[in-house]
């Protein structure tokens, strides 16, 4: 659908606005940044974090006490899928060095390292190999490549400041000294990011960075990642199986408490499927698909948490789960196009974000959690907000002044994309602007982790979205793809290494499954859900009250 009439009017007041904050730009004087008290005093007002009512503590397991959103309480407070007392786990389906749980980038440059350290890999994944956060990445990865002006140095203050300092220093600085080598990986597997016509590779900013760091594939970044280092794992079939539409249910230990594989569901058979191995790696992603207060979200559908759900129950701390991201820029109209990203490169390349009268409240490039505080304060207390046809309220990213600043048919080019997605609706994002909300975009914490991807748990690994720490309170644009390539790498080599030089045998067991069970009981908790969720359940009341199945049989509704 294009814009109506009453969009198209107020669009008129951007217009109006456009060439004297071009003229700012181009003089170099930019909206002024907030300085940090403001950004601390927007932030403990207007960030979704901090509504009180939203959060509840945890009753049971490593972290008792912990006080994060309901939506993922609900997760850790939920019944095993699996009865833990019915099942033979004496004769595993599969038997493997390492066990890679997850399908997405970390999951994939994990399977990667442990075939290359001498493992065989089974990659289990619950949706299709690469159908993934890191697929739908838009905008950009960082690494500071460009030695004549940048560093590591500048790179982990960044990391750090965006982080509010909260962040842990070693996983930080592991993730920006192994930066560079991830971008020479990249190319040397065939990566294609956007490159000068002298071969140079481009970087531009993000928000919250002191250099041009972001290295980008036009804003299909995440895709071409995935593109590259999927088929690189496809090519190596002898010794990495991929398992689909078979997401982990429960972890298993050993007789030693060490972890020892996974009980998968095959999503077609409703059969599960026992996985015997030396180690495992944790790659599921982040959660999203939780919407969070309701909030619209980026996330591809299976981001449910699953990860972080069963590494709990077997022991594993969590941290940073306080803090969620929302990214300040999700399509807001057309509502068939709600909650998906439009890429803060369109920030980092210098689009304002403009209010209903078109004027611009806040700098583009604030790091996220503040940007996205702006954007809420000035659509509630300061009620200048865009009305949408669909009663909800957005602010104008102002696309069609990159265009007139770095000429016609820019944002056409760096930004193909979103432009194919808007001219669905017959708006052309070169020539009219965007209307756009935060949208919950990253899990900024998870489970707890080493710098040498290992957890508490002996034989547990973890890379990606599902491990906490690294971003502490509040991850900067860029560096979840660099994430899960760092910490996927490292995790994959020493997961093979631990599996081929330190894993003892044991007996199979889901005894801790028992365990916890016991303690929601004796912690009052009284529930008949189940986790992990798997799926994110979009059934509206007034269908889910005609639908009068009285008895399931198979996979007949
Ligand atoms: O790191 C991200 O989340 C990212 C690059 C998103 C984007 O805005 O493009």
């Amino acid at each position: 659908m294009p814009y109506p009439e009453s969009l198209k009017q107020l669009i008129k007041k951007v217009e109006a606005t456009r060439a004297r904050r071009i003229e700012r730009k181009k003089s170099g004087q930019e909206f002024p940044a907030l300085k940090l008290e403001e950004r601390s005093r927007i932030l403990k007002t207007y960030h979704p974090d901090v509504k009180e009512e939203g959060r509840r503590n945890i009753r049971v397991g490593p972290n008792k006490g912990y006080r994060i959103c309901h939506e993922m309480v609900d997760l850790l407070e939920a019944k095993s899928r699996i009865d833990p007392t019915g099942i033979d786990l004496t004769r595993p389906d599969y038997e493997t060095d390492v066990l890679i749980i997850g399908g997405g980038g970390a999951g994939t440059a994990a399977a990667l390292l442990a075939q290359e350290n001498g493992a065989k890999v089974i990659l289990a994944t619950k949706l299709r190999h690469g159908d993934a956060n890191t697929m739908m990445a838009e905008g950009g990865i960082q690494a500071s490549t460009k030695s004549w002006k940048d560093s590591p140095y500048y790179h982990y203050l960044d990391v750090m400041g965006g982080g509010h300092f909260t962040n842990i220093p070693e996983l930080v600085k592991t993730l920006v000294t192994e930066a560079p080598d991830v971008i020479q990986w990249l190319l040397a597997l065939g990566c294609n990011f956007s490159k000068f016509p002298d071969g140079t590779l481009q970087t531009m900013h993000g928000g919250g960075t002191c250099r041009k760091r972001m290295h980008f594939a036009a804003d299909i970044t995440g895709a071409e990642i995935m593109r590259t280092i999927r088929d690189e794992a496809r090519n190596r079939c002898d010794d990495i199986t991929v398992v689909e539409f078979s997401p982990a249910v429960e972890l298993l230990l050993n007789d030693k408490g060490h972890c020892a594989g996974a009980i998968l569901y095959n999503m077609e058979t409703a059969e599960y499927i026992i996985v015997k191995a030396k180690a495992v790696v944790m790659a599921t992603g982040g959660s999203g698909r939780l919407h969070v207060q309701n909030f619209m979200t980026t996330n591809h559908y299976g981001a449910t948490a699953d990860g972080v759900v069963i590494a709990y129950r077997a022991g594993v701390p969590i941290c940073f789960l306080h803090t969620i991201q929302y990214h300040p820029t999700g399509v807001i109209f057309p509502e068939q196009a709600e909650g998906i990203l439009i890429t803060e490169k369109f920030r980092g390349a210098g689009a304002n974000l403009v209010n209903v009268d078109g004027e611009q409240f806040v700098f583009e490039r604030e790091p996220r959690d503040v940007e996205s505080s702006c954007i809420i304060r000035e659509c509630t207390d300061v009620r200048k907000g865009v009305p949408t046809p669909t009663g909800k309220f957005g602010i104008w990213l102002d696309s069609p002044m990159l265009d007139e600043m770095f000429g016609e048919g820019y944002v056409k080019k760096e930004f193909p994309g979103k432009h194919i997605l808007f001219s669905r609706f017959e708006i052309d994002i070169g020539k009219e602007p965007m209307l756009i909300y935060p949208t919950l975009h990253y899990q900024n914490g998870g489970l707890e982790y080493q710098a040498d991807g290992s957890t508490q748990l002996p034989g547990l690994y973890v890379a990606g979205e599902v491990g906490g720490g690294v971003h502490g309170e509040n991850r900067l644009m860029g560096n979840s793809l660099l994430d899960i390539l760092v910490f996927g790498r490292i995790s994959g080599r020493n997961a093979a290494l631990y599996a081929l030089n330190q894993a003892e045998e044991g007996d199979l067991s889901v005894e801790h499954v028992s365990k916890y069970h016991a303690e929601l009981e004796a912690a009052g908790v009284v529930t008949d859900r189940v986790a992990p969720m798997l799926l994110p359940d979009y059934t509206q009341e007034h269908v889910k009250a005609k639908q009068w199945t009285a008895k399931y049989e198979g996979t007949l509704r």
